[in-house]
C-alpha cells in the first residue's frame, strides 16, 4: 500500500509539504490544478512545477485528484467531444510527468454534499455532517451559499466557476435519467480509457458522496453492483476505481470488505474514512477509528492487507481538531492520526503474518 496525502497546492493549502513528509509512511501527494476550469487541457509547465516542489520534499506526484469532467460530457451534449479531446491531452501530459492514477467523479453538478461543515462531536471536535431532512427541503442555491460562505478557502467540488451557472445547469439536467448518465459515462470511458492505457495511467472513478440522488439529480456510482458494471463498461486494467469507504459507507447496505475482495486489482486508489450513520438517514464524519463510526475500518484495512494491496491509499476527510485553521475535512492533524491508525492495523497484521515491513 502506497500512502499519499491530499494537497491543494502552494498558497491554496494550510498544510505545507514539509509537514506532509513528516507523517510516517507518506510517500506522495494527491494533487490537482484546482484553478483550471473543467474541460480545459492542463498546461505541462504547471505540472512540472508541482513535481519540482513535491520532489524537494521527497514526495512523488503519482496520483491526481481530480481531473474534473465537464458537465457537457456528463450531459452527453454535442460539444462533449472537444472537452474529451482536452481530457486526452491532459492524460498524455500527466503521463509525461510520471502520473499513474487519475481520480475523477461522474456526479452531475455537485461533488460531495453536506449540510454543515462544522457539526460538533461530543468531544468538541467538529466534522462534516449530512442532515437528510434538511437537505430534502433545501434549495440548492441556499446550500451553495452555506458551503461557500467561508471566503478564505474554496472547497473542492464547489469551485466558483462551476457554480456560476447553477440555475442553467439544473435546467439542463431536467429529464436526464440514470440511463442517460450510464450512456454518457460509457461514451467517455470508451474514449479515454484506451488513451490512459497507452500511457500507463489508470482512470479511477470516485463513488458519489453521498451514494444516492440529491436534488433530483441522477447518481450512479453508488454500490457494488454499479461499480461492477462500470468496470465492465470498458474491461481494461486502465479502467479502475477509487474505493472511498466514507462515501460508500454512508449507505449502511454497502459492504466495503466484499467490494475490496471482488474488485481487487481494479482498485487503484483507496480512500479510508469512517462515518457514523443515524437511523433517520443523517451521517457525520468521525475519526478513522472503527469504534467511533459505523464503518468497520479494521476489517477494511485487513481486506487490503489480505489481498496484498499494492495501490495508493490516503486518509479521506478528517475531523476538525485542536483548533487547526484549515479547510474543513482537510486539516493536517486528524488525517495524520487516521494514517497512523491505518498503519497500526497494517503493521500488526504484517507482523502476525511474519512479514517485516509496512510495504
Ligand atoms: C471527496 C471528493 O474524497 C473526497 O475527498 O470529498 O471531493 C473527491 O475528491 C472527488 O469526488 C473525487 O473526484
Ligand atoms: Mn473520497
Amino acid at each position: 500500500m502506497k500512502m499519499v496525502f491530499r494537497w491543494f497546492g502552494e498558497g491554496n493549502d494550510t498544510v505545507p509539504l514539509n509537514h506532509i513528509r513528516q507523517i510516517p509512511g507518506v510517500e506522495g501527494v494527491a494533487w490537482a490544478l484546482h484553478d483550471i476550469p473543467a474541460g480545459e487541457a492542463w498546461p505541462l509547465e504547471r505540472m512540472l512545477k508541482i513535481k519540482q516542489e513535491a520532489e524537494k520534499y521527497n514526495l512523488h506526484i503519482d496520483v491526481v485528484e481530480s481531473v474534473n469532467i465537464h458537465e457537457d460530457i456528463k450531459l452527453g451534449a454535442a460539444t462533449r467531444d472537444t472537452y474529451i479531446e482536452n481530457y486526452k491531452i491532459t492524460i498524455e501530459r500527466l503521463a509525461q510527468v510520471g502520473v499513474k492514477v487519475i481520480c475523477y467523479n461522474f456526479m452531475p453538478v455537485f461533488d460531495w454534499v453536506r449540510t454543515n461543515l462544522f457539526e460538533p462531536h461530543p468531544d468538541g471536535s467538529t466534522g462534516l455532517f449530512y442532515e437528510r431532512a434538511k437537505l430534502d427541503d433545501m434549495d440548492p442555491l441556499e446550500l451553495v451559499k452555506q458551503i461557500t460562505k467561508h471566503e478564505d478557502f474554496t472547497m473542492p467540488g464547489w469551485e466558483p466557476e462551476r457554480l456560476k451557472y447553477l440555475t442553467e445547469l439544473f435546467a439542463r439536467y431536467q429529464g436526464v435519467t440514470e440511463a442517460d448518465l450510464w450512456e454518457n459515462l460509457r461514451y467517455f470511458l470508451e474514449e479515454v480509457v484506451p488513451v490512459a492505457a497507452k500511457y500507463g495511467i489508470t482512470m479511477a472513478i470516485h463513488p458519489d458522496d453521498p451514494p444516492w440522488s440529491v436534488f433530483g439529480l441522477p447518481r450512479i456510482v453508488t454500490n457494488q453492483k454499479n461499480i461492477r458494471k462500470i468496470l465492465q463498461l470498458v474491461d481494461s486494467p486502465a479502467n479502475g476505481v477509487t474505493l472511498c469507504s466514507g462515501s460508500l459507507g454512508a449507505n449502511g447496505e454497502n459492504d466495503l470488505v466484499k467490494m475490496i475482495k471482488e474488485f481487487g486489482d481494479r482498485i487503484a486508489f483507496a480512500h479510508i474514512r469512517n462515518v457514523k450513520l443515524f437511523e433517520n438517514g443523517d451521517f457525520i464524519e468521525t475519526s478513522h477509528r472503527t469504534k467511533d463510526g459505523t464503518v468497520d475500518i479494521t476489517s477494511i484495512v485487513k481486506a487490503y492487507h489480505d489481498m496484498n494491496f499494492k495501490g495508493y491509499a490516503r486518509p479521506d476527510h478528517g475531523r476538525h481538531i485542536w483548533d487547526e485553521q484549515c479547510r474543513p475535512g482537510y486539516g493536517l492533524y486528524d488525517r495524520a492520526l487516521g494514517i497512523m491508525y491505518v498503519w497500526g492495523i497494517w503493521d500488526t497484521l504484517s507482523q502476525l503474518k511474519g512479514e517485516q515491513s509496512c510495504e
